[in-house]
């Protein structure tokens, strides 16, 4: 299982498309493992965008990532990177194929309502970034024999 850090940005927030996003991730049988609404510090957004610092959106990214609350989740999954990275589509709404959450609820070249972690490194690291120890919460859920074929002993 593979935990992956998703976080609904203000664009999202704002325009009250938190439910339905929040409903797709639940509907593909995804597990939330954490969740809360916050504002982003500098310092949080300086540290999550690092590789991105010294490009030409990187001031403006900040701006738009801290000018709003933002609503975090660790979503939990086989392969829950590579699932919800498709779920999003491309990078920009413009250009995100219709069925993907960018392709469907956005136009913009900047504003792209949504980040996920790009690999398990990278998610290891975004989750600790985002998360205190204890907020990410692991719970049993019944209906995931129904969500995974596990007659082998692993989910499938
Ligand atoms: P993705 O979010 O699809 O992984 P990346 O990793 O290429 O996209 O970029 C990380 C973030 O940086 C994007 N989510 C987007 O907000 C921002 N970004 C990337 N390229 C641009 C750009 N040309 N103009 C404005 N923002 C950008």
């Amino acid at each position: 299982m593979q935990t992956t850090l998703i976080f609904l940005k203000p664009d999202a927030v704002q325009r009250g498309l938190i439910g339905r996003i929040v409903t797709r991730f639940e509907e593909k049988g995804l597990q939330i493992v954490g969740a809360k609404l916050m504002m982003v510090s500098r310092e949080l957004a300086e540290k999550h965008y690092a590789v991105h610092q010294g490009k030409k959106f990187y001031d403006s990214l900040l701006r738009f990532v801290t000018a709003s609350p933002v609503f975090v989740m660790a979503i939990r999954g086989n392969n829950a990177i590579e699932i919800s990275r498709k779920m999003m589509g491309a990078t920009f709404g413009s250009k995100a194929e219709p069925g993907t959450i960018r392709g469907d609820f956005g136009v913009s070249n900047t504003f792209n309502l949504i980040h996920g972690s790009d690999s398990p490194e990278t998610a290891a690291s975004e989750l600790a970034l985002w998360f205190a120890p204890g907020e990410i919460v692991t719970y049993d859920r019944p209906v995931q024999t129904w969500i995974y074929d596990c007659s082998s002993g692993q989910p499938e």
